[in-house]
């Protein structure tokens, strides 16, 4: 088996390639792989660590050249299922000068939003140390919001440790009213939520990190919030009341923001893995996400241990 195991949705991406052009105005594209959990898998196999992906593609050639990524990144696809009637999911993207790229998703009634919940069975945890949930995959379909909630108790019950992104994504809900409670609920069943300030803002009404955090820390399973601040870095906040603020890193040029929050969250897990303190494990976060949004795809920045360590030294910081 694996040490982390992740659940989520593949995305074709098809990247614009003319910069600052409107996505119906745009010519030529370039076939991208992304998917918020799936970056995550293969951020932390490019540092080191076993990763299996769940999921579902669908009987195309998106779906085969899906798959056969995932193979090339050393992603286990142990129980990437096929669905033979419903097509893969995919994502059209600007290329952008300044600010965050424009994106429109084809994943209605794609491939993934049917995986059933009947693949949890099948799931051996034994070796598993950590599991990373986000708030995309319970967004797509009720069908993927029962799958996930039943991991979700697997993995409690199995005791395997998790993180929760809330990667809020208000055009797949059918109400803000909807986002804000299932997230909310999702977020209490994991062990360390790693919500962004302006996630904060929209979920519980606040932009303060300290507020966001003791908000996330009344849930159940959750012993520790990370606040995302952007470069400004990240808040920390224990259940025990320990709390501390880690230093982010400036980017002279930010090529794309998309998969930074993804590669603060790999970075996190990678580090903890590693028996690092949070400190540590929030630093590298913060290190994966800057190097993330100086390149134009979703997960093609994310280090592997010799270039994270060239980081570390240029920025002359010790992990
Ligand atoms: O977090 C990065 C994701 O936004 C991207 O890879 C595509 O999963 C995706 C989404 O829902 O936008």
């Amino acid at each position: 088996m694996s040490e982390v195991i992740t659940i989520g949705e593949p995305l074709v991406i098809l990247a614009s390639k003319d910069m600052d052009k409107k996505l119906e105005d745009v010519k030529t594209f370039q076939r991208l792989l992304g998917g918020a959990e799936l970056n995550v898998s293969i951020g932390i196999s490019r540092l080191g660590h076993s990763v299996q992906y769940i999921s579902q593609v669908g009987d195309d050639p998106f779906g085969k050249y899906v798959k056969k990524e995932i193979n090339g990144h050393n992603v286990g696809t142990d129980y990437i299922l096929e669905d033979n009637e419903h097509w893969t999911g995919h994502q059209i993207k600007q290329l952008v000068s300044t600010g965050d790229p424009d994106t429109f998703n084809y994943r209605k009634n794609s491939a993934a939003s049917y995986l059933t919940s009947e693949v949890v069975d099948k799931i051996d945890l034994s070796d598993v140390k950590f599991a990373h949930m986000s708030g995309i995959f319970p967004a797509i379909s009720s069908t993927a919001e029962d799958t996930f909630r039943k991991l979700f108790k697997k993995l409690i019950d199995n005791n395997v440790r998790t993180t929760f992104d809330p990667n809020l994504r208000p055009q797949l809900w059918e109400s803000e009213e909807t986002m804000r409670k299932t997230i909310n609920n999702l977020a209490g069943m994991a062990n360390i939520v790693l919500p962004g300030i302006n996630e904060g803002k929209i979920l519980m009404g606040s932009s303060d990190p300290e507020e966001i955090a003791d908000f996330y820390l009344k849930g159940e399973q959750t012993e520790t919030v990370i606040v995302k601040v952007g470069p400004d870095g990240a808040f920390v906040k224990n259940k025990d009341g320990e709390k501390f603020t880690v230093r982010g890193f400036k980017v002279d040029h930010v090529v794309d923001t998309v998969g930074a929050g993804d590669g603060f969250a790999l970075g996190v897990i990678s580090a903890l893995l590693e028996d690092k303190p949070l400190k540590s494990a929030v630093l590298r976060g913060n290190a994966v996400g800057a190097l993330q949004v100086q390149t134009p795809g979703d997960n093609d920045g994310y280090p592997t241990p010799d270039e994270l360590k060239a980081f570390y030294e240029k920025e002359e910081v010790a992990e």
